[in-house]
């Protein structure tokens, strides 16, 4: 049996719960097709200690495809994250109260990762399913792109699919639950094979 680790991140800026997380949770040991089964895991949101955290889930797991999941509060649609990029600029402290302010993620790192995940099969999916989703062309410059980056830097050469996806607060009433439109996104990315070419681009 292989296993898709899944991520979600523990509350941040004062709010009581994370929607990634509450999302993920239940999706813990869910089945994907025969071979494989989703293992879910919170990591802490703080820039000195999510990294490692996630270092041991993959050593411990050896997972065949990590899916790492964020809240974007003020994004109204899942965002199925194309890039990572080698920069912490916190607008706000963490939950260990650090605040890095143009540091590399990895010193030296190449600038930027992208998703190894089909996120225009992902994003056609969730759209299919009446969820509003879209590529995003920036995962922000807080801990979810560092865990991000630190994903892709880990896995890329490991031949392991990797991504991020990027949580709305709340979907709106017309619209699926989050916990629906994750396992979608989720399921899609596993078994999807070649990505389908449809645009995700932006003029702005
Ligand atoms: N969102 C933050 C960090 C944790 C989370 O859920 C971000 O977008 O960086």
């Amino acid at each position: 049996m292989q296993t898709v680790l899944l991520t979600g991140f523990e509350p941040f800026d004062n709010d009581l719960v994370n929607p990634s997380w509450e999302a993920a949770r239940q999706l813990d040991g869910v089945q994907l097709g025969e071979g494989a089964r989703i293992v879910a895991h919170c990591l802490p949101c703080a820039f000195a200690t999510a990294g490692e955290h996630l270092r041991r889930l993959i050593s411990e797991l050896n997972p065949a495809m990590v899916i790492a999941t964020g809240l974007a509060p003020g994004r109204s649609e899942m965002s199925i994250e194309r890039v990572a990029i080698n920069i912490n600029d916190a607008r706000i402290p963490d939950n260990l109260g650090q605040q890095p302010i143009d540091t590399p993620v990895v010193a030296g790192g190449p600038a930027a990762y992208f998703s190894t995940l089909p996120i225009k099969a992902m994003v056609k999916a969730l759209r299919d399913a009446g969820v509003a989703a879209a590529v995003s062309q920036t995962a922000g410059t807080f801990v979810c792109n560092q865990v991000f980056y630190l994903l892709q830097h880990r896995l890329v050469e490991a031949g392991v699919r990797s991504g991020f996806i990027h949580v709305p607060s709340a979907p709106p009433a017309d619209q699926p639950p989050l916990v629906e439109a994750l396992r979608l996104a989720v399921s899609t990315a596993w078994l999807t094979e070649t990505d389908v070419r449809e645009t995700g681009g932006q003029v702005s």
